[in-house]
């Protein structure tokens, strides 16, 4: 027999990462307005309320079905007081008056056009804030002093806000691939990010580079970047080099979400006619082969389901995962794995694919 809704509120796991979390669900009318007040939190430097909203809104997500009372989220987990108010608001009234005012901000508007340029992130974005900025528009008029992705960021403002399409993600691809080919024959390379995850747009392109052979992918980025460059599809890039380095970031690092492979931040040049052309932010990781499972793992995302899974590893089985290892503080050992399936394994949780990480 069928679960009734009470059941199925029981059923749902605390972490993102023990529950499945598809790409469409059926409370995008409640999980929109939670994520208008995650959004402005994190605006606002208030991380522990960012993700609070953010929990409440993921929970919602991996319902099977559409949430029409409040009894309905009797025995759910991650729902707060301030979250439930915003909820009963929009089953009630059809919306809720602190999402619509939070909405039409003079301020969530400006920082979302600030932090949405390349470049720019919430404390910058703040600054200018306050100094009277609304738009990438008034950065140009009052000549404000750029760095060089900033200026990319501005320049490409317009293209960089539309949404990248999966055909275009798989044109992106392609160039990639024979970008790698040609400058490392026998390279691995894999499509990360939302795209993974099954998302038909994204915000840039992610991909993860290897080697099966550990150590021949050292230095492999200034090779693949020359090569774009040369081929004139760069309109920018910066490389950052790995610094990872397992004795000093394993146990001792505190748990983090930036890792540390070799990566570069680039906008390609598409070709998207044969006389138009867009610019489209473009991530590249290189990752050693020993360390790939954990790159793609840490990759693949959604953000909340990488944080999820971090807390959960910490919090339930002491032990540190990142992008690069997983670490377990109980027996003081690195945890080896060669597939994702092995690290959910180790982290004792059932396997979640990538289609269902969308937390
Ligand atoms: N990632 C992360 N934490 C960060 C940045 C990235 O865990 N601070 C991981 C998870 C993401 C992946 O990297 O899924 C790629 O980051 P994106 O910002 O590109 O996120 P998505 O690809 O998921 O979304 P979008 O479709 O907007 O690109
Ligand atoms: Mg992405």
């Amino acid at each position: 027999t069928k679960p009734n809704i009470d059941q199925t509120a029981m059923l749902v796991k605390t972490y993102a990462c023990q529950r499945r979390t598809p790409l469409k669900h059926h409370n995008s009318f409640l999980t929109e307005a939670l994520e208008i007040l995650s959004q402005n939190a994190e605006y606002n430097d208030n991380e522990g309320r960012s993700v609070a909203f953010r929990r409440a809104a993921s929970v919602l997500k991996a319902l099977p079905h559409r949430v029409k009372n409040m009894e309905d989220l009797r025995s759910l987990p991650c729902l707060g007081d301030h979250s439930q108010r915003v909820i009963k608001e929009i089953l009630e009234d059809g919306s809720s008056r602190e999402v619509e005012s939070t909405r039409q901000s003079d301020q969530f508007q400006a920082m979302k056009a600030l932090t949405g340029i390349f470049g720019v992130g919430v404390r910058t974005a703040d600054r200018w804030f306050r100094e009277g900025l609304r738009s990438p528009d008034d950065l140009v008029r009052t000549g404000q002093q750029l760095n060089r992705a900033q200026q990319a960021g501005v320049q490409y403002y317009d293209d960089l806000q539309k949404p990248v399409t999966k055909a275009e993600a798989d044109v992106i691809s392609d160039i990639v691939e024979k970008a790698v080919r040609a400058v490392l024959p026998g390279a691995e390379i894999r499509l990360m990010g939302g795209f993974r995850r099954g998302k038909d747009v994204g915000h840039d392109v992610d991909f993860l580079i290897t080697h099966p052979e550990e150590g021949k992918e050292e230095g492999l980025m200034p090779k693949i970047t020359n090569w774009l460059e040369e081929q004139g599809l760069l309109l920018y890039e910066k490389t950052t080099r790995n610094s990872y380095l397992e004795k000093m970031d394993g146990p001792a690092r505190a748990p983090n979400n930036m890792d540390r492979f070799e990566r570069c931040f680039s906008i390609f040049k598409l070709q998207t006619g044969s006389e138009t052309e867009r610019a489209v932010r473009v991530d590249l990781v290189v990752s050693p082969y020993s360390q790939f499972a954990f790159a793609t793992l840490g990759w693949t995302g959604s953000k909340l389901f990488e944080r999820e899974l971090r807390r959960w590893a910490g919090q339930e089985k002491h032990m540190s995962l990142s992008s690069h290892a997983l670490y377990d503080s109980k027996q003081n050992l690195y945890l080896r794995a060669k597939t994702e399936e092995e690290i959910f394994a180790f982290l004792d949780l059932e396997f979640i694919p990538p289609s269902e990480r969308n937390a």
